[in-house]
């Protein structure tokens, strides 16, 4: 196989995996093995290598940028990893239809700074983008800061190409607005965790580049508290791109960590940012008028000071060793209890374990990170936080997907009837299943 997969895509670019950086997720949690990494540079590449994996009977794990935190891009068991980072191609970006094209492996940061040239904006943000490749925020659906906004990565994604686990390609990379023609295997493709077909090139969706910014940070006595301000200020402007919400401990821990300054004390914290076209507008600061400890950010490093304090959470929480990583969504009405049985529950199985959470205040999606926990016993964790999840009727995953950490909990947002249509599209694309065979369904079907 070896041998085969080096006449496609040239001796460089396969190798032997054992102890590299493919085998391991970044959070260092979920490792694998794997003896084969294989790096097309090409859709016709990808579909070869798909063939020749395939005749010798093995499975294929996809990886991009290998920032995934739930375990989606490792080898587990010993599967050949494709990595599309050569496939890194952005085009140039359309002002007509505001779209852009681009191959899977450029990293989100690259179609930004693209879209940035031409007086538009890329919209999925999050703080991997010097990393993360556009193909693994397509399979995982990717979120970020500005859906509230703007949509997760599926209301971007205009057209797109990806190889069938049989070699077949499905196209849509004429991006039309409209197009009625039978089943969508465009979304299909969108959050299926590399399980249905490889994505090779997606055309993206652009939107203006506002040039009037306004970042405020506020200060919140509770999770109520920051909700209202939320429904404040998203009731009174539509200019609203992001609502962030953070904690004490989890805005201390970056402070500490990265030394950055905190620009007050509270029990909360709200990062909201705001962008028009109308330089009259200036809501943000004159709606917050009147609240106690709101800190506007006048100049670019102070925009940037606020957001670090935002970007680094993910980092500075592992530096307090391997979370257990949560990320989900609640109705926001049950955000504030949501969080209060969370904590009682996790310090109920070990006061030791901490919970930090942060999150995308305005969707309802919490990051619940439980560090200094015992990892052999995660599973009476995940069925702690992930349980309270689903009696408020809230989802698993909000937009980092399922993966490996959260197949088994599947039941608690799909239905065994929507488990079971799932299984079905996926044996009718991927009858041998070899495509990314660790993640997404669980692992018996479910009665
Ligand atoms: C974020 O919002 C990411 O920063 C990562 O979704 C969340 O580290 C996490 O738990
Ligand atoms: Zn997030």
């Amino acid at each position: 196989m070896l041998g085969e997969l080096r006449a496609v895509v040239g001796d460089d670019h396969v190798f032997d995996g054992r102890g590299s950086s493919y085998v391991v997720d970044w959070t260092g949690r979920f490792r694998g093995h794997t003896d084969v990494v294989v790096r097309p540079g090409s859709v016709d590449e990808v579909r070869e290598v798909l063939r020749i994996v395939r005749a010798h009977g093995r499975a294929l794990v996809v990886q991009g940028g290998n920032t995934g935190l739930v375990g989606g891009g490792v080898p587990l068991n010993g599967e050949v990893v494709m990595s599309l980072t050569r496939m890194n191609r952005v085009g140039e970006p359309d002002v007509t239809t505001r779209q852009i094209e681009v191959e899977a492996g450029a990293t989100l940061e690259a179609v930004q700074r693209a879209a940035t040239t031409v007086g538009l904006r890329y919209p999925v943000d999050f703080g991997s983008r010097g990393s993360a490749t556009i193909g693994g925020t397509i399979a995982t659906n990717a979120g970020g800061v500005n859906v509230m906004r703007y949509g997760s990565t599926r209301v971007q994604v205009a057209g797109l190409e990806a190889v069938l686990a049989d070699g077949s390609v499905v196209s849509t990379m004429a991006g039309l607005m409209k197009d009625n023609t039978g089943y969508d295997l465009r979304g299909l493709m969108c959050a299926s965790e590399g399980t249905l077909g490889v994505v090779t090139r997606a055309v993206l969706r652009l939107v203006p580049a506002h040039e009037v910014r306004e970042t405020v940070m506020v200060g919140c006595a509770s999770v109520d508290d920051a909700l209202d301000v939320v429904a404040t200020v998203c009731g009174a402007s539509e200019a609203i791109d992001a609502a962030e919400l953070m904690s004490r401990r989890g805005v201390d821990l970056v402070a500490d960590v990265v030394g950055a300054h905190r620009p007050f004390d509270a029990e909360w914290y709200l990062l909201i940012e705001s962008s028009t076209s109308d330089r009259s507008d200036g809501t943000l600061a004159r709606l917050l008028a009147g609240r106690d400890l709101v800190a506007v950010a006048d100049t670019p490093a102070r925009r940037d000071a606020l957001w670090r304090l935002r970007d680094e959470h993910t980092a500075s929480i592992a530096t307090l060793g391997v979370p257990l990583k949560y990320d989900v969504t609640v109705p926001l009405r049950s955000m504030a209890e949501f969080v209060r049985v969370a904590r009682q529950e996790v310090a109920a199985m070990d006061p030791r374990a901490e919970i930090i959470f942060f999150g995308h205040a305005a969707d309802g999606n919490l990051h619940v990170n439980v560090v200094g926990a015992d990892h052999d016993h995660h599973g009476a964790y995940d069925s702690a936080v992930l349980g309270a999840v689903s009696r408020f009727q809230g989802s698993i995953s909000a937009e980092h997907g399922v993966g490996v950490a959260k197949r088994d909990w599947l039941h608690l947002s799909r239905s065994a009837d929507e488990i079971a249509a799932m299984r079905a599209i996926k044996q009718a694309l991927d009858p041998d299943g070899i495509l990314n065979p660790n993640v997404l369904l669980p692992s018996e079907p479910t009665a």
